[in-house]
Order: C-alpha cells, then structure tokens, then sequence
C-alpha cells in the first residue's frame, strides 16, 4: 500500500473498507474515459497529517454564543431553497425557500410569494446550482444573492438585508438555465445566464429538426429583473463567469456536437469556450440589429460563428467549470473529459475580436491536473484549486508556474493534491469570485459521502467538506453533510452583509397588501376588522404576543377568504405564524411584517386558527376560531 492510498481514508483512524470503496468509486467513474495522469503529488505523514488536522481543527471550533467569520450560501440544488452556513463553523443558519414549497415560512402559500413567483406559473420544484452575490468594482456588495433554476429555466434574487426572495423572472425562448454569474465591473448591473438544451425557434411544434435549434446567453438587468438581451449561439451552453473590466464574459460549451445522445455528445476532440462581447453585443440592440421570437419582446442578437460580437475558443472536449482569476488575468475552462484545464488570457481578448490573433492564442496555458476537473477556485495568492471528480482529490496548483511549464520550462506546478469523500463538484475558496480573495478557507461540495456518515438508508447525504488553505499545505478539517444537492456555494465576510433585525414597515415586500388595505379603509397599524366583498372576504387582523387581533370571524363555505396579518410586535425574534386547521394554510409574520393568505372557505363549521411560531409562554393558547356558515 503506498501513502497515498494510505491517506485516501482520509482520517488515520478511518476504517481498511474505506480504501476498497474508494477504488471502486474510482474503477467506476473512470469507465468511458481514457488515460491516467500520474502527477506528484504532496505526500504526508500520518503523524504529521494528525497532527495539523488536530491544530487546524482548533480553528474551526467556534464557542458557544460565538459568532462565525463567514456567511456561506448554499444552493439546495434540486430541493429548490437556499441554505445559510456559517463558515467556519459549518452550523446552518437559516434556510430561504426559493423554487420550493416551504410549509414553515409559507413560500408558495402566502399572496406575497405567490406574486413573485407569477401567478400564472406556480412550479412546485426548481432546481438551483449557482448562488451569487452582487458586487461593486469587484468586491460583493451584500445587496442581492442571484440564483438559477435550471428545472424551469428562471432565476431568482434574494434581498440580503431581509435574507427573502423577493424577484423571480422566467427566461423567454430557452431551456434549462444552468451556468448564472453577475457582471462584478463597474457593478453587477447583469445577470448572465447560461441555458443548457438547444430547442427549435420557435419552440411551437411547428418544426422538430435539429437545424432550427440552439440556445441563448441572456442577460437579465439586475436591478429590474427584466431580460436585457439574449444572443443566439452554436453548441450548447455549460457554466459562465465574467471579467473585471466589464466587457467580457464567457461560457463553456460542452455539445458543440448539437448531439441529443451521450455518444454524440463526445464525437468532437474539443468543443470551445464561448467569449461575449458585452459592448458589442449592447451596442448591437442599440443599432436594432436583433430579431424577437415568438410573443417575447427581448432583443436577440445573433451570436453564431462568424459573429462580432462573440468568439469561439476551441478546448478539449466536453469542459465544465469556468472561473475567472481574482487578479482578473484568467478565464479557467475546466477540462472534464481532458485531464487539464485551459488558462484564457483575458488580455488577449481585444486581439482575439479584432481578428489580429487565431482562435487559440488566448490560451496561455492547459496544465495537466488529473482526472475529471470540474471546477476551480482561487487564493488570491497565485495558487488555483481545482476539483478533480474521477480522482476525488483537489490539485492545488500554482498558474504562474502552470504558465512558465507550458512555454518549456522543466518546473513543476502542482503544489498538493488532498484526497475529498466522494467525487467532488464545485469547490468554492473564501471571497474567491472578488477582488478580496483572502485564501483562508475551501469548501468541496462532494457528490457521494459513502461511510462518511451515520447510515440512513439507500439515499446518502452528500459532503460538504471544509478545508485550511491559509497555510502551505491544505488540511481538511470539517465533514459536512448535506440534503441534495447543493451544487455550489459562496462564502461572504460577515461585515459585507448587513441585515435588518425587524421589518420596515413601508418595506416593498408587503406594498401591494398595503394598498389593498387601504382601498378597504383599513389601517394595518391599528384594525382587526373583516370586510365583505360579494363572495370575497378579506379578513384583516394584527397580532401581539400571544393574541390575534380576532378571536373569531364568520364567512360562508366556497368563500374566496383572504386573511391578512399585521406582526406589531417590535422585539427582535418574535416571529407569530398563522396556520388555519384543515385549509393547508400556514405563513411566518415576523415583527412588523404583513404577510397574508388566500383560501377557500371548506365545509360549514368550525376550523380553529393558529400561532405556530413559538413566541411567548401562551403560545399555545394563540388561536382563533373561523366560522363556516352554509352559502
Ligand atoms: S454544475 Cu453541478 S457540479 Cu451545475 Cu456548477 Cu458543476
Ligand atoms: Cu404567536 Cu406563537
Ligand atoms: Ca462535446
């Protein structure tokens, strides 16, 4: 056995079965992919590896009442939400339902939520990978947290002051977004974002044929929510990142074959990185030079080859991740089939779209890092740190020295490589995606956690691993496991986000509730009163710790009933819920919040309402009765 497979088990006191599962994985992952790289990689002592898990894991160890350096958004992939982590701790601090059903806070239940995610189109699923946080001159500014839904091809921003969804926009003429990054230069005044299937244009039955299809890049005005622009490009669309100057970005393309089956999809040696042009392509709209598909208005440019305002850069076939270099330098494709990652110089893209270079001589390097590298993040010290599926490891690798080895020089530019606990996806390095990239802390967002954990049957969590990069050698020190499937995550410094610790309460996110009441003549502040409106009733109650402002209210079976409740408690945690027995009603009202409800009044008799946020020592005797009269 030698020392690597050794320290495969991760801990020294893990169990021998560790080992054999882990080459099994590996047997398993490699079938289909040929060749094997057998770079040097790092090689430790299982005292010495002891020893620094036991001091970096003092780190992590935050005292009880303690606060954590870092907020870490997590995207619930296919489960839809949000989840907050603290980092380094690991402790989750709150989930935000997105593209799901949330029975506690009642997202999807509540008129306000419903009014964000559109009336007219009430999924009950979504499927999140990329969360973003909005910056200003490359440094996030803890406005907005962006994220897509690749399920119902929409993406939703979350307000960071109140940490709730409050825009939900659906992409026109698209399938499928995938890949979503914010421009961080001057500011995130877009949104890009990637739709992964080609589909005929238009999509209306009309035509079947693979001649007629392709997909976009849109970009969705940040501030607005409002699509800005699409463009129309060859191949199909992976993951994206932009630059900072403001004038690039760039996505990766994997079905460059236009293939609707696996092995198509792996006929071409390369596929490419797709770079846009963003001055261009504004510039482009402005001169009309657009068509419009369908019954959306949104401005399509034409982005195929051949096109000024994009260009395609040929990379081994099938990449993934992309990722831009904090310095700004670099675009990163992650080779996924290839076992090397493609360096883009970002400064050679002037040339590149005036035709004064070829196609390839943006690149200024392809390192070879190992198997299946998917995504890869950064130190800010020159280091990058790249997900290697098939190997389940992390290369740390040095881009400078990558560079240098590519233009002949004998140097080696592999640092470490870690072994993670399963097949790793994304990882993600603190402040990494902005200027600050402070290097102190790396996130592996693992796909299979195996005998990581407790078992709990045929479904694993996956493994969210932690890991200390402040030093010369990465040390993992945290297991985290995690419901599906949290593709990617950010983590913030905690003094770039400022919260609010009770609502406003002129705050956006009840206003239309606000002139609804107001039309009635009631006032939220102060009225408990129910107001009749033919077979539409709208019930307006305050609450306070530990009453409604109603104890009971008539309305007749098959009635539209809408009950609308006013939190006037101030003190900071007390939140009151109303949920309505037997209506499949429930909703969070936190102090000073309005949130309200609409149902249809069941069969004559009596449903009790209530409180189901714990908020005082009478909790429990929070409730109220509905009356139901025959119709
Ligand atoms: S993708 Cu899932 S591991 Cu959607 Cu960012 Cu690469
Ligand atoms: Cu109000 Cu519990
Ligand atoms: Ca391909």
């Amino acid at each position: 056995m030698s020392k690597q497979d050794d320290l495969s088990k991760g801990t020294p006191d893990a169990p021998e079965s560790g080992l054999s599962r882990r080459r099994f994985m590996g047997a398993a992952a490699l079938a289909g992919v040929a060749g094997a790289t057998g770079l040097g990689a790092t090689m430790m002592t299982r005292e010495s590896f002891a020893a620094a898990a036991r001091e970096a894991k003092n780190k992590i160890h935050i005292e009880p009442g303690e606060l954590d350096e870092y907020y870490g958004f997590w995207s619930g992939g296919h489960q839809g939400e949000v989840r907050v982590l603290g980092v380094p701790s690991m402790r989750e601090l709150m989930r935000i339902p997105v593209f799901n059903i949330d029975s506690a806070t009642g997202w999807g239940i509540t008129d306000e939520s419903k009014e964000i995610l559109g009336r007219d189109k009430l999924y009950p699923n979504g499927d999140c990978h990329h969360p973003h946080v909005s910056m200003e001159d490359g440094r996030y500014d803890g406005k907005y947290l962006f994220i897509n839904d690749k399920a119902n091809s929409r993406i939703a921003r979350i307000r960071l002051d109140v940490f709730k969804t409050d825009k939900v926009t659906h992409i026109p003429n698209v399938q499928a977004i995938h890949g979503l990054r914010l421009q961080k230069v001057p500011r995130t005044n877009y949104v890009f974002c990637n739709a992964e299937f080609v589909i005929p244009q238009p999509n209306d039955g009309s035509d079947y044929s693979l001649e007629n299809s392709y997909t976009m890049f849109t970009a969705v005005d940040a501030e607005t929510m409002e699509v800005a622009w699409q463009v129309i490009v060859d191949g199909n669309l992976d993951n994206t990142d932009a630059d900072y100057t403001g004038k690039y970005a760039a996505s990766t393309c994997y079905n460059s074959e236009k293939a609707v089956d696996l092995a198509g999809t792996m006929r071409n040696d390369r596929d490419w990185v797709v770079v846009f042009n963003v001055e261009r392509i504004e510039a482009a709209v402005k001169a009309g030079n657009f068509k419009t598909i369908g019954d959306s208005d949104v401005p399509v440019v034409d982005g195929r080859k051949g096109s000024t305002v994009t260009r395609y850069i040929p990379v081994p076939k099938n990449p993934h991740g992309l990722n831009t270099s904090p310095d700004g330098k670099y675009f990163i494709a992650n080779g996924k089939l290839s076992p090397t990652v493609s360096i883009i110089a970002i400064d050679r893209l002037d040339d590149l779209f005036d035709d004064k270079i070829g196609d390839r001589d943006p690149i200024v390097a392809e390192p070879e890092l190992g198997l299946g590298p998917l995504h890869t993040t950064f130190d800010g010290r020159g280091n990058a740190y790249t997900t290697l599926f098939i190997d389940s490891q992390v290369a740390k690798w040095n881009i400078a020295d990558a560079i240098k080895h590519y233009n002949g020089e004998d140097v080696n530019y592999i640092r470490q490589k870690l072994d993670v606990h399963y097949q790793p996806g994304h990882n993600h390095a603190s402040l990494t995606e902005s200027r600050d990239a402070d290097g102190k802390w790396l996130v592996v967002l693992s796909k299979f956690s195996k005998d990581r954990f407790l078992p709990v049957g045929p479904l694993h969590a996956e493994n969210d691993q932690l890991i200390d990069i402040s030093g010369e050698e990465m040390k993992l020190v945290h297991d985290g496991p995690a419901f599906a499937e949290p593709h990617d995550c950010i983590l913030v410094r905690r003094d770039q986000i400022r919260t609010k610790k009770i609502w406003e309460r002129n705050d956006p996110y009840f206003a239309a509730t606000r002139a609804m009441a107001e039309k009635d003549g009631v006032n939220l502040e102060s009225d408990s009163k129910v107001i009749r409106d033919g077979n539409k009733v709208r019930v307006y109650m305050t609450s306070v710790a530990p009453q409604f402002g109603l104890l009971e209210f008539k309305v007749k079976e098959g009635d539209e009933v809408t009950v609308v409740v006013t939190n006037l408690d101030s003190i900071e945690d007390v939140t009151h819920g109303f949920c309505m027995v037997n209506h499949g009603v429930s909703m969070e009202i936190s102090p000073q919040q309005t949130a309200s409800v609409t149902f249809t009044a069941g069969k004559p008799g009596v449903y009790w309402y209530y409180c189901n946020w714990f908020c005082h020592a009478l909790h429990m005797e929070m409730g109220g009765r509905m009356l139901v009269e025959k119709a």
